[in-house]
């Protein structure tokens, strides 16, 4: 990323961000369905850090989940299937934090101007046992002009199905968006803290493009008086 480019971004990133504490709507439903696939068709495997897209950089992982269960399962285009633990993971006794960096790059297919999230959609259960349907989770995002700052959007704690011991199976979907305009812009990086609530995870969503980059009159003008004035500085030359 040359000098330009990443002095646009992170002029566009501190025009164009959300003001924190600005409303988070967050939509729920859930299902005492035991089927195992039932939000399947909720989960995307096109989301911006699906493994396989030009916006996935890289995922880092901080806590341990339960044994069996990990990566690449939260973000690998597949929802729960039956008791298979491969595409899920499984919180159970330790906080773990996911940290997942976007590709701005634009040379590998990113955006040097970062990525505008429309939504973060999780998807969790089992088919047997109710509190697995838990959902206690907490989200921030990192710009470009300051990729190691992460400001929370929101805190999650969803539990329908209720607690350790109840016999209610079920399924979770929550989604967040804003009531108005994205939930940030410019982002360089999303990252979940996934509490220690047992919880099945099928899938994080995170649904976004790239942040495009504005044509602001000025910059117009700018660019098309440098051009004037190289167009006018060649023409003494050819007389
Ligand atoms: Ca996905
Ligand atoms: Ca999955």
């Amino acid at each position: 990323m040359n000098f330009i480019t990443r002095t646009l971004a992170a002029v566009l990133t501190a025009l164009s961000l959300a003001p924190a504490g600005a409303a988070v709507i967050e939509t729920h439903s859930y299902t005492t369905s035991t089927s195992d696939n039932f939000y399947n068709s909720y989960v995307s495997a096109t989301d911006l850090i699906n493994i396989g897209q030009a916006s996935y950089g890289s995922v880092s992982q901080d806590g341990a989940f339960n044994g069996g269960y990990g990566l690449p399962g939260p973000h690998d285009g597949i929802g729960q299937n039956g008791t298979n633990q491969d595409h899920t993971v499984f919180t159970y006794s330790n906080v773990v934090t996911l940290t997942y960096t976007l590709n701005t790059n634009a040379g590998t297919g990113g955006s040097a101007t970062g990525y505008t999230i429309t939504a973060v959609d999780v998807v969790a259960g089992w088919p047997s046992y109710a509190p697995y349907s838990g959902q206690n989770w907490s989200v921030a995002v990192a710009t470009v002009a300051n990729p190691t700052v992460f400001n929370q959007l929101a805190v999650v704690g969803y539990f329908p199905c209720g607690e350790m011991g109840a016999d209610t199976y079920g399924y979770t979907h929550v989604q967040l968006t804003r009531d108005t305009g994205a939930l940030a812009t410019g982002i360089s990086a999303i990252q979940f803290s996934l509490a220690s609530v047992p919880a099945i995870i099928s899938e994080i969503d995170v649904t976004g493009f790239a942040t495009p980059v504005p044509e602001p009159a000025a910059l117009t003008l700018l660019l098309a008086g440098l051009l004037g004035v190289g167009v006018r500085s060649r023409r003494p030359a050819k007389r």
